[in-house]
């Protein structure tokens, strides 16, 4: 199995600031979480961090035939990008909504998730571990 992890913009800031929504750690440490996980479950992993809509889009739509599933925290893009959520309707993949914070306890302008229609799961207010919590259940989303 192959997981696409997709970040949108302003996560490769992650442990300069906001360490109390958001955490201490780096974006280079998600990336070795991920990675750890990743051999831990014995799958693949494509890592991609992007600040632009359009580059987010063309990542999720050159996914298909590629890989299997998709971990995707489109950061602010999840409260105003239809073009996101367009996408991953569109390649058909199972998908994971993450966010590190717990969104449902913030601003009521991040209550609005256009993307999460288009995903079999949210992980939310997991931290770091909300993505490997993802990557757990495509792992397992076929096993009965
Ligand atoms: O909780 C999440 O994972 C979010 O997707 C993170 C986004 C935010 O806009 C969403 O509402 C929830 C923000 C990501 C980056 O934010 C930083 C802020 C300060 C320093 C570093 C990163």
């Amino acid at each position: 199995m192959k997981i696409l992890i997709i970040n949108g913009p302003n996560l490769n800031l992650l442990g300069i600031r906001e360490p109390n929504i958001y955490g201490r750690e780096d974006y280079n440490a998600l990336v070795d979480m991920i990675e750890l996980h990743a051999k831990e479950l014995g799958v693949e992993v494509g890592i991609f961090q992007s600040n632009h809509e359009g580059d987010i889009v063309d990542c999720i739509q050159d996914a298909l035939g590629d890989f299997d599933a998709i971990v995707i925290n489109p950061a602010a893009y999840t409260h105003t990008s239809v073009a996101i959520a367009d996408a991953v309707k569109a390649v058909g993949l199972p998908a994971v909504e993450v966010h590190i914070s717990d969104v449902a306890n913030r601003e009521p302008f991040r209550q609005i998730s256009y993307v999460r229609d288009a995903c079999v799961a949210t992980v939310s207010g997991h931290g770091f571990k909300g993505y490997l919590e993802a990557m757990d259940i495509l792992v397992n989303k076929d096993e009965n």
